[in-house]
């Protein structure tokens, strides 16, 4: 099992406030940083591959599809643009150093059009999903799909659904996230979920009810562990939580208070609790 922590948490990029936390963030115990990838044209990859080299730390991306960019638009030209975008997505990671490219990137982050998704629409995610095979074969990276709660998605909220999607998807670099935070509005037993998810599973979220220090809230996390250990998981425990105050992100995030004392403690107080309560097998 391998820790991580999003830098949402500290910052909306990947800046010099980041970069002069890496040594803290090693120190801490943490194997690897989760840094947010929206522009890949601009994105400094090598910059940010030297950075967490030179701390000892490995990376992981996360993205989303942010509005209009969808490939189960209706528009042919959305579609293509949006998968073309997946694919500038999957080489910067590649550039970066990372392996697992995370996120929702089956629709537009926080579209709801006020119906259920259509037939037409599953068929083009996961032909859609289908086409970027080959450059995530190519690049080593893993796409790692992610529900999402009902307020941040219509498409995809449940594990029995992201299942059934990288069944049809059929692609040993397509799999799943799997979010706490998610599971914990979706999910009757957050445990039974991962469980269902089963061999799909390629990169976790622990993340606490309200976004705070994991252990602190209700997320039923002995059945998390529990179910992990069981399905043989070996991938990140990533820690991701969002800046109280950091305009954008936190809006997207709706974050409207200070979730605890300091943004710091999420991730430092929150490793503690992962590698005190992760269940081994022996
Ligand atoms: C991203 O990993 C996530 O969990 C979303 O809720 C972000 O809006
Ligand atoms: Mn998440």
């Amino acid at each position: 099992m391998k820790f991580g922590v999003n830098t949402f948490i500290w910052s909306g990029e990947y800046d010099s406030n980041v970069r002069e936390l890496l040594p803290l963030i090693k120190e801490k115990g943490f194997d690897g940083i989760e840094f947010p990838l929206f522009r890949p044209a601009t994105f400094d990859a090598a910059g940010l591959r030297r950075d967490t080299e030179a701390a000892g730390l490995e990376c992981t991306a996360a993205t989303a599809y942010i509005q209009p960019l969808s490939p189960i638009s209706d528009d042919p030209q959305v579609r293509k643009d949006a998968l073309q975008h997946a694919k500038d997505l999957i080489r910067v990671t590649a550039e970066a150093g990372g392996r697992i490219l995370a996120g929702p990137l089956y629709s537009s982050l926080g579209y709801l059009p006020g119906r259920r998704r259509t037939a037409d629409e599953w068929k083009r995610a996961v032909e859609g999903l289908q086409s970027l095979g080959d450059t995530l074969a190519t690049n080593r990276v893993t796409l790692a799909l992610e529900p999402l709660n009902r307020f941040e998605t219509y498409f995809l909220n449940t594990a029995a659904d992201a299942a059934r999607l990288c069944d049809e998807i059929d692609h040993p670099n397509i799999g799943i996230l799997f979010d706490t935070f998610h599971a914990n509005i979706e999910e009757k037993d957050i445990g039974a979920a991962y469980r269902t998810i089963g061999r799909h599973l390629r990169h976790v979220h622990t993340c606490e009810n309200d976004r705070g220090i994991p252990g602190s809230g209700h997320v039923g996390w002995r059945g998390v562990f529990e179910a992990l250990r069981d399905i043989g998981y070996d991938g990140w425990l990533t820690i991701e939580s969002f800046g109280f105050n950091i305009g954008d992100v936190s809006a997207a995030a709706a974050i409207w208070r200070d979730i605890e004392k300091t943004p710091d403690s999420i991730a430092f107080e929150g490793i503690k609790f992962l590698k005190a309560n992760v269940l081994r097998r022996d």
